[in-house]
């Protein structure tokens, strides 16, 4: 089995309902190491770009509130998790995509909900597959976020602002 990375979201309602320690714990093995983490306000751009295959399913608007946490916290956590086969072994932790079809021991089976409008709360994004995974992952961090950079990256010069904490500003 190869190495592999993968995305992994916990979406609003992990975080509402705090399962990021329950997630974390379900995911880690010595098999695996996380290469990135960081908590989300995610954008409708982000939020389009990374559900662009869904973009003619009828519940895709309400995908994008849902994502963007408009139903519980207009945040999520990101993860990237590295690892032998850790596409599919993550992906079978997460469950099925219907959280009433998911294994009951499945993050999914266990947590996830159909509202009554019928959005999927499933509580955990995983990607779907290795080419998903590179396009997740490159969506969602940049190389510098990640402990090791897992594609190949080139050097740019950018001249820009960026906000610093002000004790830190010496005169
Ligand atoms: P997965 O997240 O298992 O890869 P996708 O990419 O088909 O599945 O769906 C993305 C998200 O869209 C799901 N996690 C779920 O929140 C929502 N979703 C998918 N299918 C449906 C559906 N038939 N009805 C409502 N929401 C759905």
């Amino acid at each position: 089995m190869a190495v592999e990375q993968t995305l992994v979201l916990v979406k609003p309602d992990g975080l509402v309902k705090s399962l990021t320690g329950d997630i974390i714990l379900k995911l880690s093995s010595p098999k695996r190491k996380i290469m990135g983490a960081k908590i989300v306000t995610v954008t409708k751009e982000l939020a389009e770009e990374h559900y662009k295959h869904l973009k003619d399913k009828p519940f895709f608007d309400e995908l994008i509130r849902y994502i963007m946490g408009e139903f519980h916290t207009p945040r999520i956590m990101a993860l990237v998790y590295e690892g032998k086969d850790a596409v599919k072994e993550i992906r079978d932790i997460a469950g099925s995509t219907n959280p009433e079809e998911a294994h009951p021991e499945s993050m999914r089976g266990k947590y996830g909900r159909i509202t009554t409008g019928g959005v999927f709360e499933n509580v955990i994004h995983a990607s779907e597959n290795k080419k998903e995974a590179e396009r997740e992952v490159k969506l969602w961090f940049k190389p510098t976020e990640l402990v090791s950079t897992i594609y190949p990256v080139v050097e740019r010069e950018v001249k820009k602002k960026e906000y610093i904490w002000k004790s830190d500003l010496k005169k």
